[in-house]
């Protein structure tokens, strides 16, 4: 079992896999479309197969292409990294039917996670905290109007199917609760072919604060820290920090307590994120669990010392969790900016081409984790992040000095990327100083053209 592994993935997520596997050496399939026929995943897999054309629901979405590849080449397991089939129940299903070794959970617990109000359900079951609204879905507007009375406005209704901000809407009174239940019930029913909404209590400038759990199947399931991800625009994390300035010892025991808690009301397996908003009392609430290997897992790798891939996969071939892994201290604070090659002066206008030239920092304390070098061409059909700078250092005003010199020595050149507003970030007084949230970006003020 786990004799050869296969990457439905691409870009840094895919070298991110093969370097975990050649470290337990397991020998690695690439599979990519033909825009990624000059791509570093595919020179460094052990094997390498084309799936299809660039456009992705021909290639890395396309689930018969990616079985016939691990039957050709006896791959015994996938990994899906994250985007793509990652949370994708019909393919960890066809994998099991397949009898290929799915490096995530079953196709249940990715439907039951997958489906917002019933997570929410099973968090309370288990008494982790869930934010005050409706139990389960919605029946009708005169439902959401009494029950919105009830608990006060500013409320917030949220597509069932949805998650990642898709399919939210907030109303402030009656009149906005009517409009919005439609406008949300459409905008449902077309992104996710699931109309169903839920209803919760608005909370005003919480945090965005995840813990990593690892479960293996034996029983253990622990926490490895908490990251902060409050720094997002458009529901697109661009800073993560681990440990989050908001998290005192006793509030992360009660973090950890509660994402444990929640893992193993699901039976979980592997790697995975229980999301939670903290308010500006301090309370915290269950949001999402996310059934997958996240962009932002290495800040929490810096700070507790463990290859989270390596583990992983571990725990799918059915070792034990090592028991020093239980409470591990969180040593010094890491920060991980994202690299885009997005245009900030133009509203984040993607910015896809050529490469010309690439030259990423270095020094104690660095990581670069990318899948681009000079000459490197990024096509237009995918995900803009190119590469992820992670820093770690004993304190977080370390780690934010590190991180500017970081981006300083970034040298990009043939396309634009999202390091001039990071460097503004990281300058920025109050983020300096821990106040952050997540509407921190809507007040931000962006001075465009300045370093
Ligand atoms: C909320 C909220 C305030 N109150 N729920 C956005 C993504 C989705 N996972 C849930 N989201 C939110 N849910 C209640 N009851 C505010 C947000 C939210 C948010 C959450 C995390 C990170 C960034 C965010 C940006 C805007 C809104």
């Amino acid at each position: 079992m786990l004799k050869k592994i296969l990457i439905a993935n691409r870009g840094e997520i895919a070298l991110r896999i093969i370097r975990a596997c050649r470290e337990l050496n397991i020998p690695t399939v690439a599979v990519y479309s033909t825009a990624d026929s000059l791509s570093l995943h595919v020179k460094f897999a052990d094997e390498a197969i084309c799936i299809g054309p660039a456009e992705s629901s021909k290639s890395y979405l396309n689930i018969p292409a990616i079985m016939s590849a691990a039957e050709i080449t006896a791959a015994d397991a996938i990994h899906p990294g994250y985007g793509f089939l990652a949370e994708n129940a019909e393919f960890s299903s066809i994998c099991r039917d397949h009898k290929v070794t799915f490096i995530g959970p079953p196709p249940e617990t990715i439907n039951s996670m997958g489906d917002k109000a019933n997570a929410k359900h099973t968090m309370k079951s288990v008494n982790v905290p869930v934010i005050p609204g409706s139990e389960g879905i919605l029946i009708s507007h005169t439902q959401a109007m009494a029950l919105a009375k009830e608990i006060g406005y500013p409320v917030i209704l949220k597509a069932t199917a949805g998650g990642g901000g898709k399919g939210m809407r907030r109303a402030n009174d009656q009149d906005e609760l009517i409009n919005g239940y439609n406008m949300a019930q459409q905008e449902a029913m077309s992104a996710f072919k699931n109309g169903d909404l839920y209803l919760e209590k608005y909370l005003v400038k919480p945090r965005h604060i995840e813990v990593q759990i690892l479960a293996d199947s034996h029983g253990n399931t622990v926490a490895l820290g908490e990251r902060e991800c409050s720094i997002q625009r458009r529901h697109q994390k661009l800073i993560e920090e681990s440990p989050s300035s908001a998290v005192n010892e006793e509030l992360r025991q009660k973090l950890y307590a509660a994402a444990i808690a929640g893992a193993k009301a699901v039976n979980y397996l592997g790697a995975g994120t229980i999301e939670f908003l903290l308010d500006t009392k301090g309370d915290f609430y269950f949001m999402e669990m996310n059934t997958r290997i996240q962009v932002e897992h290495p800040v929490t790798e810096m700070v507790v010392g463990v290859d989270l891939i390596k583990e992983q996969i571990r725990c799918h071939r059915g070792e034990k969790i090592p028991e020093w892994m239980g409470n591990m201290k969180l040593r010094g604070h890491s920060i991980e900016c994202r690299v885009n090659a997005e245009n900030p002066d133009k509203n984040f206008m993607p910015s896809p081409g050529v490469i010309t030239s690439f030259h990423m920092p270095g020094g104690k304390g660095i990581r670069v984790d990318t899948h681009a070098y000079a000459g490197y061409s990024i096509p237009p059909n995918y995900d803009s992040m190119i590469a992820k700078i992670i820093v770690r250092s004993p304190s977080r005003a370390e780690a934010i000095q590190r991180m500017k010199g970081a981006l300083d020595e970034c040298i990009i050149e043939g396309i634009y990327t999202s390091i001039p507003f990071q460097k503004q970030i990281l300058n920025d007084p109050k983020f300096q100083s821990g106040d952050i949230d997540t509407g921190f970006l809507e007040t931000f003020e962006y001075i465009p053209g300045k370093g």
